[in-house]
Order: C-alpha cells, then structure tokens, then sequence
C-alpha cells in the first residue's frame, strides 16, 4: 500500500494530481484544510491536504456495486476507477442516469451457492434423511405439516424480524410467506428462508422503485438535525468530482446561524456555486441563473415536523418553479416509529417523493426503512452512515434493503 499527501487549490484539482500520479486504482482517505507554515502563511488562502492511497496489489478495477442503482455509484473507490465512472454517462444534457447491470462476478457467485444448496439437499436425501413429519407433527392451516421444531423454526425467525424492527402487520406477512414457501423439515431451511424473505422483501418493496427518472432539481427536507445539510453535501461531492457533473446548490435555509456557513465551507471545497434563497421569487431566479448545470442540490431549513406551518410555507418555494423537482425527505433511522409516521404525513404538504434514510450506522434497527417504503409508497434512493463527507453514503434498491434487513438474521435452528 502506498500512501501519499497532496496540496491543492480544491478538490478537483487534488484528484487531478492523484489520478496522475497514482493512477486510476487510486483512493482517498483523508482531506482537511491547512495554512501554509510561517508568519506569511497565515495570509496566503489555506490549502487542501487529501491523502490519497493505492494498494498496489489490486489490479482488477472494481465494478459497480449494485444491480439496481437508480443514482451515480458513491463510494471514494469511484474517485479514480474509470471503470467505475463509466458505467454512468458524463456530458450531455439530461440527467439520464443508465441502470448497471448486477456484476458477472455476482451473478456467478449466487449460482455457485444455489448449486450448493442443491447438491447437499440431494446428498442429505440420498443419505436418507427424513423426510417424515418430526414428533409432535400437526397439520396446519395451509394444509402444511407443522412439528414442534417446524414451529420454533418459524417463531425464530419472526423474532429475528421483530428485533429488526419491522412492523408487526409486515413480520406477520413475510413469516406467512416462509410457512407457505419453506419446509422446515428441509435440511437447508435457513437458506431457504434468507431466500424466500429476501425475495419478497424485494416483491413488497419494488413499486415503489418504479419511478419517473430522476429530476435535475434536488430538495432535501426533512426535521431538524436529521443530516440533510451533510446528505446534500455528500451526494453533490460524488456527483461533482467523482461523476464530472455539472452542479449548483442553492439554500433556503437562512433561518439557523451557521447553516449557509456550513454549506459554504463544502460549496468552497468542491468547487461549487452557492445561492442563497431568501423567498420564494428569490429561488426561481438562482434556478433560472442554474439552466446550464446538470444538477441542483436544494438545502433547505429544518422544520420541526409538528410545525404544519412552516412544512407549508417550504412548497411556496417549490410551487414558483418551472421545471418540477425531485423533493427528498430525509429521515434519520434513530428517530421513533411515531415520530417517523408524524414526519411523512406533515411534509407531505412538500410533495416529496423520494426518501433517504441517514445515520444507520447509529443503530442496529434497519426495520424502519422497509416500514417507511411501505407505508408511503416511495422509494428509500440512499442510506448514510457515518459523518464522512463524501464517502458515508450508498445507493439503496430492493435487493440491497433486503440483503441487508436479512443479514445479520442467523437463528441457530
Ligand atoms: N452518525 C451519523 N451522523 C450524521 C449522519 N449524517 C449527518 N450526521 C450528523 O448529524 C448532525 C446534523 O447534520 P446536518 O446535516 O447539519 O442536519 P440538518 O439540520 O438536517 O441539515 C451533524 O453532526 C452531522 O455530522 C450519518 O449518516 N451518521
Ligand atoms: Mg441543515
């Protein structure tokens, strides 16, 4: 591994210097700003220190990580890794973005284990395991033939999703599903039940995946504090520097001291205008000032969600427009079931249709992001986890929320 500090003007000019030096397998650890050393230093504009790092026994570029990303790929691994960027087109006009397909590795890499799974179910049989109904065997409403086991097999992973926090009316359907789809007399029932869970996480969840492409406006609303100043910050950097696009933001968050200065010092870093907006007419014509950018990141005041008030005030802002905009809640997956609930049905009045869920690595309870798309109806795009800007953030899509509010689900059955 090799490690190496650079001093730049900005951001851009950073990747420059290591994508030339270092070459495109190259990633960035760290940034922060610096004044040169000495009295005179302290005169001169303050530098970008980034450093930057490349392994230098990885020679395969990395793909892209999901197979459904309805957003450019985040990730700091993007920084320098053409193969990477090239999946998502750069120039042009439109903010089209291309579906990637699931990588090949991946796809060979699942066979493999169904292959698996179907060999040691055929030499479990073949080794004459049973398939008779264990003691204590009843028969079901399904028609199914329940044992004792079979039924501490399907409350343990009703547990497991009660602990996730998925709401029980939604628990309740994804264990009927596993009674009806899973045997638990079959030898490989964990496996299978990952699976069927999986997959119709994936069934509940994809309409609401099946959106109008994205918009080249994007708003974050949402309450106080739940990170959508550092949200936008994170999402306009990836677009920015690592997607080559071309990108403004405009704030209408002049009510809380050191909210326009926050978004300045990233503004500043990345290279990227910044407005102000202090009414509504205010933000048309910095919209109108913008027609050339690819993108515009939206920030926008934190509303305490019981403030319907002020909620409706914000859509004035949204209502001037002439093109329509992607307005995002952002929700924090730390916050209450009630409170969450509270917060969708208040911001409504934004017509948001798009969610992010920020600080899931504050918490172990995933359930609420599936909770949230089924109850609205609209698609979680992003999850944040951590206060990095821009690495902590990762597209979200169907299999991946089901990968994930499955994976730490192992019933010692
Ligand atoms: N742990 C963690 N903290 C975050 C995350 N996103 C934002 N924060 C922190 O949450 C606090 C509020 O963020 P900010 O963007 O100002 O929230 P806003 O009021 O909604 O704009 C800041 O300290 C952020 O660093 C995240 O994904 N994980
Ligand atoms: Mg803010």
């Amino acid at each position: 591994m090799r490690i190496k500090r650079y001093l730049a003007r900005d951001m851009s000019e950073a990747v420059g210097l290591i994508k030339a030096d270092l070459g495109p397998d190259a990633v960035i650890i760290s940034s922060r700003k610096v004044r040169s050393k000495g009295l005179f230093g302290f005169f001169r504009p303050r530098r970008l220190e980034v450093t930057a790092a490349l392994d230098e026994k990885e020679t395969v570029p990395l793909g892209p990580k999901g197979d459904y990303p309805p957003w450019p790929e985040p990730g700091a691994a993007a920084v320098v890794r053409t193969a990477h960027e090239s999946a998502v087109p750069t120039g042009g006009s439109g903010p089209t973005i291309v579906p990637v397909p699931e990588p090949v590795s991946e796809l060979h890499r699942e066979l493999t284990e169904i292959k698996g799974m179907l060999s040691r179910f055929s030499s479990g049989v073949q080794a004459g395991h049973p398939e008779v109904p264990a003691r204590g065997t009843r028969v079901s409403g399904s028609g199914q033939r329940v044992g004792e086991d079979g039924e501490a097999f399907y409350g343990e992973w009703q547990r497991l999703l009660e602990e996730v926090e998925i709401l029980p009316d939604l628990t309740t359907h994804l264990i009927a599903e596993l009674r009806r789809q899973v045997d638990p007399l079959h030898i490989q029932r964990n496996d299978l039940a990952r699976i069927c869970l999986q997959n119709e996480i994936v069934r509940l969840v994809e309409p609401a995946y099946a959106q109008a492409a994205q918009k080249r406006i994007m708003a974050f609303v949402g309450p106080t504090g739940v990170g959508k100043t550092t949200t936008l910050a994170k999402m306009a950097a990836q677009y920015t520097l690592f997607h080559g696009k071309s990108c403004a933001i405009i704030t209408i968050d002049t009510y809380r001291i050191g909210a326009v200065e926050q978004l300045n010092i990233y503004a500043e870093i990345m290279g990227v205008p910044l407005e102000i907006a202090m009414s509504p007419q205010d933000f048309a014509k910095a919209v109108q000032r913008h027609q050339n950018k690819e993108f515009i990141f939206v920030d926008t005041a934190g509303r305490p969600a019981r403030n319907s008030e002020k909620v409706a005030e914000l859509h004035s802002y949204f209502a001037v427009l002439d093109e329509p905009a992607d307005v995002i809640l952002v929700l924090s997956s730390n916050t209450k079931h009630r409170d969450l609930l509270r917060a969708v049905r208040h911001f409504g009045k934004v017509n948001y249709s798009k969610l992010i869920f920020t600080k899931v690595d504050e918490t172990d309870t995933l359930g609420c992001i599936l909770n949230m798309i089924c109850h609205t109806g609209m698609p979680v795009i992003q999850i944040t986890d951590g206060q990095n800007v821009p690495d902590d953030i990762q597209n979200m899509y169907p299999k991946k929320l089901a990968k994930l509010l499955t994976k730490g689900v192992e019933p010692d059955a």
